[in-house]
């Protein structure tokens, strides 16, 4: 059972409660063979208060060849995707960005605390407001706030001031940084790692709309506090990116850029 003992805040009581198979209960997915895991706020996950109940883990040990020939289709998998600027206004179908937001949620954070908020914007009107504020801050930022050598570095990408995309493509999520949040008392806590555990939440959210077969572009309007206001998020949620969701226009172009071999990015000791 399930007690809720504060605002977002839900606590399990000690009995185990796993399901007999994945099928018996809903809110729980199969993994793969054998590997239930648990889908929707089912309490795992949750914020939990005090030691919570211990679980057996489900983890499917795979064969070495199968491990290797995982790894590298996922390499594959993100070897092709590429950051796009131009959208077409394709819708996406429903529950597709659903699903790989709960994905997102399943990214770990630091003590659990889960400080992340992902505000999906889908609303013509929204965006238009979205692009009018960013492309106001992206004007001064190419005019005067960026210094030149930070321009030269952008250079390749061909980036400039408009924005068009934020209202041509079907969906974009604003990602917030919950330094603070709310204890079971109601009083505010602070939270730990928020930086590190939102950014690999971002990063498991770009690599599942990917497999997914949407492309993102990350984009970062500075300063964002307009993102707070035109979707009605709290002062104490830090926006953090702007990320644009959808597919790309037909005939879509991109940089010819290249990554670093792996040898360049990785040592081992
Ligand atoms: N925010 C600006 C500039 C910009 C900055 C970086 I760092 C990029 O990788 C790309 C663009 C813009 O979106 O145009």
């Amino acid at each position: 059972m399930q007690l809720r003992t504060g605002p977002g805040w839900i606590r399990r009581s000690l009995r185990p409660e796993r399901p007999a198979s994945p099928g018996d209960f809903p809110a729980w997915g199969r993994l793969s063979e054998g590997a239930a895991i648990p889908l929707a706020d089912s309490g795992v996950g949750s914020r939990n208060v005090g030691m919570t109940e211990r679980v057996p883990l489900d983890f499917p040990r795979l064969r070495d060849d199968e491990m290797c020939a995982r790894a590298g289709e996922f390499r594959e998998t993100m070897a092709q995707r590429r950051t796009v600027r131009d959208f077409s206004p394709d819708p996406i179908p429903e529950g597709v960005v659903e699903a790989c937001l709960e994905a997102a949620g399943r990214a770990p954070s630091g003590a659990n605390q889960q400080p992340w908020h992902f505000a999906v914007v889908r609303d013509a009107k929204v965006k238009r407001r979205i692009r009018e504020a960013a492309e106001e801050e992206e004007r001064e930022f190419y005019e005067s706030r960026a210094p030149q050598e930070w321009l030269d570095a952008l250079a390749h990408l061909g980036t400039d001031a408009e924005k068009p995309f934020l209202e041509t493509a079907p969906a974009l999520s604003a990602i917030f940084q919950k330094n603070q949040i709310a204890a079971p008392s109601g009083e505010p806590v602070k939270t730990y790692y928020p930086t590190e555990s939102v950014g690999i939440a971002t990063g498991f959210l770009i690599a599942a709309l990917h497999q997914a077969g949407l492309a993102t572009l990350t984009h970062t309007p500075s300063p964002k506090k307009f993102l707070n206001e035109i979707l009605g998020r709290p002062s104490t949620e830090k926006p953090v990116l702007l990320l644009v969701v959808g597919f790309p226009e037909v005939g879509c172009e991109v940089p010819a850029i290249s990554k670093l071999p792996w040898e360049e990015i990785a040592s081992f000791h």
